[in-house]
Parts: structure tokens; sequence; C-alpha cells
């Protein structure tokens, strides 16, 4: 069964067209503009594990991503989106156990509290939201042919009854290429991040499981050419995003804690089998609290359905997330979240003055600011300026307000 995505929505008409967009690609660590090819981008999105309720990091990566498709759109590309869900993981599989529900029913409850969440944010949905489970089968055909290549070995464990299929990085010569990081700072986080360094009989301590076989009381799925089992984290995605978007994509997204292994992953993954996976690589920087990454295991968590159900307005959330860079790790404060409700309050208040400066000069700024690397802290004072002037009484024309609703509407996703 397809998952399903939230409601579209119609972005108003506003005039004229922004720049191209300009954003900071992680492998290359420079600023790149996005193009697309033959009028069009392809975006890919790693999406949630629907174990736990969407909390404000991941929001802060989806209403950044939504901010680059708006932006794309805005610049005359047609922008082609997919997201996915990792309906089957091993956390998902534990929390499914911990509270004796099965895994499959806590996957759809998530599922569609993220809907909710994200609709509710103003986030417009992905042309498609791909599980896994739906998925297994391209994934098990993209293994197959990494298997077919000569570049995958296998690693029999005590408790299982096929063998745990392993990529050979030695067959990836780009390995690094997306993180630029060294092997001691890959090591320090690979074990956390869903990694097996320590198994013995690796050949590259780093190498990713692209398949493994079927344990007890694990669900699992017997594709034609593997033994039973289920695909590995890393192969799911860049199997569903060749699939679906066909490779390279232009833009390969997620948070920062995706950059490695996730990401470098994908590339290599692509790269055995002389695939570019990805033109630019976009990653949100972390949201935290308190000092530490926001985190579904950590516990330590700001929920968007949480703040929602306190009666906060979520266009207040998205003005909290649209006040911090998406380049810049952030942290959670009470305090920033009202001095975003302050600012929804006076925008609503400027943009039902009779007449007010006009609209175009600040739309040309907003495009600018949000052109260039998605600056929109910028883009919210180039408004907070705007409302100040109408606030004051200053004479201009009728149409103003309406035309700015429309463009805070279309480029910054702020319904008001
Ligand atoms: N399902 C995988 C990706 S294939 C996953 O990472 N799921 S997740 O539910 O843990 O995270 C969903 C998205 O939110 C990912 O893109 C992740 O990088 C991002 N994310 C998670 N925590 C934060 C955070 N504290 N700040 C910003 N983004 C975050
Ligand atoms: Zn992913």
């Amino acid at each position: 069964m397809p998952v399903r995505t939230w409601p579209t929505v119609t972005l108003p008409a506003i005039p004229g067209r922004g720049p191209a967009l300009t954003i900071h690609d992680t492998a290359s660590g420079t600023l790149v503009p996005v193009t697309g090819r033959d009028g069009v981008a392809t975006m890919y999105v790693c999406g949630i594990t629907p174990y736990d309720a969407t909390h404000l990091g991941h929001a802060a990566t989806y209403v950044t991503f939504d901010l680059v498709g708006r932006a794309l759109r805005d610049s005359g590309l047609t922008v082609r989106y997919v997201e996915n869900v990792t309906d089957i993981d091993d956390p998902l599989l534990e929390r499914a156990a911990r509270d004796g529900v099965a895994w499959r029913d806590l996957a759809e409850t998530e599922i569609a509290l993220f809907r909710e969440d994200m609709t509710a944010l103003g986030v417009l949905p992905p042309d498609e939201l791909v599980g896994v489970v739906e998925s297994i089968d391209l994934i098990a055909s993209a293994v197959r042919e990494l298997v077919t290549a000569g570049v995958t070995y296998g690693l029999t464990g005590d408790d299982a009854d096929g063998a745990d299929l392993y990529l050979d990085l030695a067959a990836a010569d780009s390995f690094g290429t997306v993180s630029r990081w060294t092997r001691e700072q890959m090591d320090l986080v690979i074990r956390e991040r869903g990694g097996d360094p320590d198994r013995p009989g690796k050949r590259d301590p780093f190498d990713p499981l692209l398949w493994r076989a079927a344990r007890d009381g694990e669900p699992s799925w017997t594709p034609e050419g593997l033994p039973p089992g289920r695909p590995g984290w890393h192969i799911e995605c860049t199997a569903i995003a060749a699939d679906r978007l066909g490779l390279p994509v232009d833009i390969q997204g997620g948070g920062s804690d995706l950059v490695f292994p996730h990401h470098e992953m994908s590339a290599a993954q692509s790269d055995a089998v002389d695939a570019t996976y990805a033109a630019a690589y976009l990653h949100q920087e972390m949201v935290g609290l308190d000092g530490e990454k926001m985190s579904k295991s950590r516990g330590n968590l700001v929920l968007v359905s949480a703040l929602r159900r306190d009666g906060v307005d979520p266009m207040a959330i998205r003005l909290l997330l649209l006040a911090h860079r998406y380049d810049s790790p952030w942290d959670y404060t009470d305090a920033a979240l009202a001095a975003a409700t302050a600012r929804l309050e006076r925008w609503r208040a400027a943009l039902s003055v009779n007449e007010a400066p006009p609209a175009e000069p600040v739309i040309a700024a907003i495009r600018a600011a949000m052109s260039d690397n998605l600056d929109t802290p910028a883009a919210l004072e180039v408004v907070d300026g705007w409302a100040d002037h109408a606030l004051a009484g200053e004479p201009g024309d009728a149409s103003a307000p309406g035309v700015l609703a429309r463009a805070l509407d279309a480029l910054l996703g702020v319904r008001l």
C-alpha cells in the first residue's frame, strides 16, 4: 500500500520571477546554483522514521526543503520532489515491542500525525511519499544489481538463516567525498548511526549493510534471488531516489545528522555501479534543546503537535523556524517562540491596514534574500521593515497589503 501524502495547496501567483537559487552544497563546501535540467529540478529528501511524533528538528528540515521548492518554482523551474518514509527499521520495531503494538500500526499512526503537522505548518507535500515496505522489490533489485556487479560480500551470523550482505567500499572510489570527513571522524559516529564497524569479518569496518538476513521474530521478505530478510537503511533511499527521480538527483536533502554515514553511503552505493548519486547535498543543521540535539532516542523533544495542542498558531511555529538560518545549528527557547508569535501578530496588524507602502520592492528583497542560500532571517527583517512603515500610517496604495500577503504565502509559506 502506498503511503498517502497530505493535501496540496495552490500557490498564489505573484508578479515577476525570482533569481536562480544558490545553496550550500555539503560535498563541495561551496555555494552552488540549482539549475536543474530542461526546466526540471529533482529533489529527494530523507523522510521520517515513524515511531514518534514530529519534533521541531524534523519540522525545521521539512520547512527548509519546502522553502527550497518554493524558491525553485519562483525561479521558473518545475520541481519533482520525492520523500521517503522509513516504515521498517530497528527503532520502530523496538518501540512497537515496548508499547505492545503492531509495528505497522505504530507506523501508520505516526505517519498520520506527521501529515497533520506538515499540513498545519503549510509544508507543500512531496509529489510522492514513498514507504520502504511498499518498495521492497525495487530495493531488492538495487541490492541484486550490486551483487551482480561483484561489489558485495556475505557474512553469516549465528542467529540468521542466510548471509547478511555488505557493500565492499573498495569498489567506491568516491567514498568520503560527500562528508569530506577523516576516517577518525567517521569512526566517532558510525555506531550510533546504524553502522556495525566492530563486526568480525568485515573487509572495511565502514562497509554498509545492504540486506539483513531474517532473524527469529523479525519481519522479513523473500524477494527473488535474495535470502529471506530486509533491506539495510542506506540502500533504501538510494533505490527509491533512483527509481522515482533518476540519478543524479539535483538535490539530496535531509538533516546534517545524515551527512555521514547515510548520504555518504548513498553516494558510494551508486558509485559502485558507476552512477553519480546527486549534483548537490543540502543539509539542515541540527535543532537542539539546552545544548543537545533534539532526538527521538534522547527524548528531549519539543513536539509540533504538543505546541499546536497548547494553542500555538502553526504560523508562529513556522516563523520561529524561519528566524534561524538552515545552515547554522540552533536551540529552541520559549523566548524565541514568544518573539515569533509577536512577529506574527504584528504582521497580521500591518497587513490589515487600508493603505501601505508598495509591495513590489519588498517582494524583490524577499526574493533576493531567499535565492541567496535561503537567508530566511533577512527575508523576515524585510517584512518587519515594511510592517513598521505600514503601522506608522505611511501613505501608499490600497493594494499593497493584499499583494504582499500573497507573496508571503507563495515565497515563505506564511499564510496570514
Ligand atoms: N528515516 C531517516 C532518514 S531516511 C531519518 O533520519 N528519520 S528521522 O525521523 O530520524 O528524521 C527525519 C528527518 O529529520 C531527517 O532528514 C533528519 O536528518 C531530520 N532531523 C532529525 N533530527 C533533527 C534535528 N534535531 N534537527 C534538524 N533535523 C533533524
Ligand atoms: Zn534517507
